[in-house]
């Protein structure tokens, strides 16, 4: 069973987590989450959390302490501590794929400026420890990197889905679909709005079918995505 520990200073931020499919597969045993709140592990009158930045500078940092107390007692040596960050290494697909095999994902939302780096560093020497992004913009937290990220990979273990083909063939899986986006989809009914779905699709003709899919996904790819470039 996949694990998931999130720490946050704002618990119902992560809520969602607990609707439709991931919800279904909480309740089912075949994930596992919890959300703590870091401030009950500041130990000081008022649960601070922050601090002003040493060297100066705009906004604050938070505090290594309630970090420490939070994550010594929430990670085991087969943790991954997950940390979202502007300045981490860019969340992919791969990377999705690789973590929905581990069995448990401990992730540190911070906010301000960020967590002292030197609860990374500390962890580093005892599990696994990610830096990861979600692309080139700022958020005012981790906890929105976290749903996406817990929803990208809990997509992918096995019995949570409940339709196990689907997950192969998606824009970014691995193999399937080399380097391409996915190709417009159609569904009933044949005419709306004067639109008609292409006929190609209700010919019944299956090798023209995918033939005519992976065109429409190059098209898209170099549209869109320029930067996929290649095949
Ligand atoms: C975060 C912030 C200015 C951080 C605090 C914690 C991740 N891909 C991605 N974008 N933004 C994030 C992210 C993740 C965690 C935190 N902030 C706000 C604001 C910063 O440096 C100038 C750093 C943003």
């Amino acid at each position: 069973m996949l694990k998931f520990d999130v720490i946050t200073v704002f618990p119902e931020y992560l809520a969602p987590l607990r609707l439709s499919l991931l919800g279904r597969a909480i309740e089912d045993g075949v994930l596992g989450l919890d959300v703590h709140d870091l401030r009950d592990f500041a130990h000081d009158k008022h649960q601070t959390v922050d601090d002003a930045p040493y060297g100066g500078g705009p906004g604050m940092v938070m505090k290594p302490e309630p970090w420490g107390e939070a994550l010594d007692q929430l990670l085991t040596p087969e943790s991954v501590l997950i940390i979202p960050t502007p300045s981490g290494r860019p969340f992919t697909q791969a990377q999705a794929q690789e973590y929905s095999a581990m069995p448990h994902l401990v992730f540190a939302c911070g906010r301000y400026e960020g967590i002292d780096s030197r609860v990374a560093s500390h962890y580093s020497s005892k599990v696994r420890v990610d830096e990861v992004s979600l692309g080139d913009y700022v958020l005012a937290g981790g906890e929105v990197a976290v749903l996406t990220i817990v929803e990208a990979v809990a997509r992918l273990v096995p019995g949570v889905l409940g339709n196990e083909v689907s997950v192969q063939d998606d824009s970014f899986a691995q193999g399937a679909m080399e380097n391409l986006v996915e190709g417009p989809v159609f569904t009933r009914p044949p005419v709306w709005r004067e639109l008609e779905v292409p006929e190609i699709l209700t010919s019944g003709d299956h090798a023209k079918i995918a033939a005519w899919r992976h065109l429409q996904a190059m098209q898209k790819t170099a549209i869109n995505r320029p930067d996929l470039a290649d095949s």
